[in-house]
């Protein structure tokens, strides 16, 4: 990987980041432009601000697996704009990847007690608190979604997605 590419994609991340902070404001498309030269997930791709094809309500709760409100089909190349909203009394997290990027995010969150952020595939909620989150799916069909905070008990328990 040249240096440019490695100056974009840091760049690229910071913005997405931002957005995510400031999520009612529409700035984001230039985000999603500048993702789409590069992707971080085998799944697909943040879309902030972009037009959303679905939405789907996830309730995040302390003691229960991270679910869809209603089932909802998604189909490759949807973009989907998830509501999240957090019933517990405790921050929950939406990440969302293949299988294995799952497990490597865990693995980053164990790193990450008490300086858990977003990231462009993951968002946390605080608790009582609802957030938006939308994601452009494509490249694998098999996605996986959860919270993966450290010593939450729906670790074992992700939502698994053929699309
Ligand atoms: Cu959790």
């Amino acid at each position: 990987m040249n240096k440019a590419l490695l100056l974009m994609l840091s760049l690229a991340s910071t913005a997405t980041f931002a957005s995510g902070e400031m999520n009612h404001m529409d700035h984001s498309k230039m985000d999603h432009n500048m993702m789409t030269m590069s992707s971080t997930s085998a799944v697909g791709m943040p879309a902030m601000g972009a037009k959303a094809d679905k939405v789907v309500h996830v309730i995040l709760s302390d003691n229960q697996p991270v679910k869809f409100k209603k089932q909802v089909e998604i189909a490759p190349n949807d973009v989907v704009q998830f509501v999240v909203m957090n019933t517990g009394k405790h921050p929950h997290e939406f990440a969302i990847g293949s299988q294995g990027e799952i497990i490597k995010h865990q693995q980053m969150m164990e790193q990450m007690i008490g300086m858990e952020h977003d990231t462009d595939s993951s968002i946390i909620v605080e608790a009582k608190k609802a957030r938006q989150f939308t994601w452009h799916f494509h490249g694998e069909n098999q996605v996986t979604i959860n919270c993966t905070m450290s010593g939450h008990s729906h670790a074992n328990q992700p939502i698994e997605l053929s699309l």
